[in-house]
């Protein structure tokens, strides 16, 4: 098999790269692990920055995101009773859109045959060859048949534990990590959400965020150690726990029902640099991983293809290879950016095992100075509508 572009991973990234290269008429394939219904079955990221959306819209995308996304104008801060409001449309002048990555994925997926855009789904055993050279490949196993697929580029969207990143040599490479010591529970329930916007709550015992994917549909996320099990958190175990970190005002209009979903996802704040080698380039999750507080995962791995998909279509049509030769350096500026506001964020907001009280008296001075500091609540609102391309 040959094309311009092997695509690894039918994630976001891999979705709306394909998609952008196909509406530019040039070649790719995308090459799946699993099958397309765990695909779609993966609950993740809820809220999407205006380059994610763009990106929808650009591909004409976009249909259900506006009949069905709610546009939110702020959120809250909360700490021990107190509601902070952050106003990002008063202060940035933008929204974001609370459409769950479920749906852009079903959205991508429903659009690519009339795009002519190719998934080979279950595909095993996916291997990068020729990598530093013009004529890479990929080999991979389909239906118990070996096959290769050559390209001019490889795009590794093949999430955290791809195989892509790791094709790059290590002398060739360098890690940054951060890991979290506690994870985050994540429930989702068909309740009407407890509030209008979302709520990250620092309290005593733990951090926990409301948030919701419809006027039905809830997403609810509390603080738990970093070995807990999810057998071990009944729904009703999950419910009490909310209340209690979410504060009086904000828990008085939980409506409790059966989960639909609850899972434990670790946290950590890791980049790989460069997202470049030779011909193999990586994007979103291949790339990096923030913890899900700045609500930035998703969205990031949108900003890394808008970078990667103008400089192929750079590269493919007007022969021109800037694009190409700078996309490393300019995806990392934002990633980094998007680094500092999640991690930041988390900081702000959890309960660290080894906290001090020194450590305590630095969160609530914090809070304080946002709660009556617009120029504050101005750069935590700029960083979480995203910032300019
Ligand atoms: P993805 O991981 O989504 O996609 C990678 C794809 O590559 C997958 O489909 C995988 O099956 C495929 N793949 C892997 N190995 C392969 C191989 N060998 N061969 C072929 N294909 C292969 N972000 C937020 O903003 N908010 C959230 O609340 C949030 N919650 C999250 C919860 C969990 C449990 C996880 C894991 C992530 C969460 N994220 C969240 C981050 C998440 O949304 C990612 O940022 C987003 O999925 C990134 O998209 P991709 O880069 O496409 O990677
Ligand atoms: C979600 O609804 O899944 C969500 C929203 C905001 C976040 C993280 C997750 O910061």
């Amino acid at each position: 098999m040959k094309t311009q572009v092997a695509i690894i991973g039918a994630g976001p990234a891999g979705l709306m790269l394909g998609h952008l290269l196909r509406q530019a008429d040039i070649d790719c394939v995308i090459l799946e692990r699993q099958s397309r219904a765990h695909v779609e079955g993966r609950i993740r990221a809820g809220v999407l920055e205006r380059t994610t959306m763009d990106i929808l819209d650009k591909l004409g995308i976009n249909r259900r995101m506006h009949a069905e996304g709610l546009l939110h104008s702020g959120f809250c801060l909360a700490d021990g009773g107190r509601l902070i409001h952050i106003d990002i449309a008063e202060l940035t002048g933008k929204q974001v859109m609370i459409y769950g990555q479920t749906e852009v994925t079903r959205d991508l997926l429903d659009a690519a045959p009339d795009r002519g855009l190719e998934v080979l789904w279950e595909v095993e055993d996916v291997e990068l060859h020729e990598i530093t050279t013009e004529t890479p490949y990929v080999t991979f196993v389909k239906g118990g048949e070996s096959a290769r697929l050559e390209a001019h580029f490889i795009a590794g969207c093949d999430g955290f534990h791809g195989p892509s990143r790791r094709s790059v040599p290590q002398r060739a490479g360098r890690e940054f990590e951060r890991v979290y010591p506690f994870g985050w529970l994540g429930m989702l329930a068909e309740v009407p959400p407890c509030r209008h916007e979302l709520v990250y709550a620092n309290h005593a015992r733990g951090f926990a965020l409301a948030s919701m994917r419809s006027h039905s549909r809830s997403r609810y996320y509390i603080q738990v150690p970093i070995d807990e099990r999810v057998e071990d958190w009944p729904d009703e175990r999950v419910w009490d726990e909310l209340s209690l970190r979410l504060g009086a005002e904000v828990a008085g209009n939980i409506t409790r029902g059966p989960a639909l979903e609850k899972s434990i996802a670790p946290l950590r704040s890791y980049v790989f640099e460069p997202m470049r080698h030779g011909s193999l380039f990586l994007a979103g999750d291949a790339a990096h991983i923030v913890p899900p507080t700045g609500a930035k995962g998703l969205n990031l791995a949108a900003s890394d293809i808008v970078y990667l998909s103008d400089a192929m279509i750079g590269f493919f049509k007007r022969k021109d290879a800037l694009g190409i030769e700078t996309y490393s350096a300019r995806a990392l500026a934002r990633v980094w950016k998007s680094e500092r506001f999640s991690w930041s964020l988390t900081c702000l907001t959890h309960r660290f095992p080894d906290d001090s009280p020194f450590d305590r008296r630095m969160q609530v001075a914090e809070l304080d100075y946002i709660a009556s500091s617009p120029a504050a609540q101005l750069a935590i609102a700029e960083n979480y509508v995203g910032l300019p391309l």
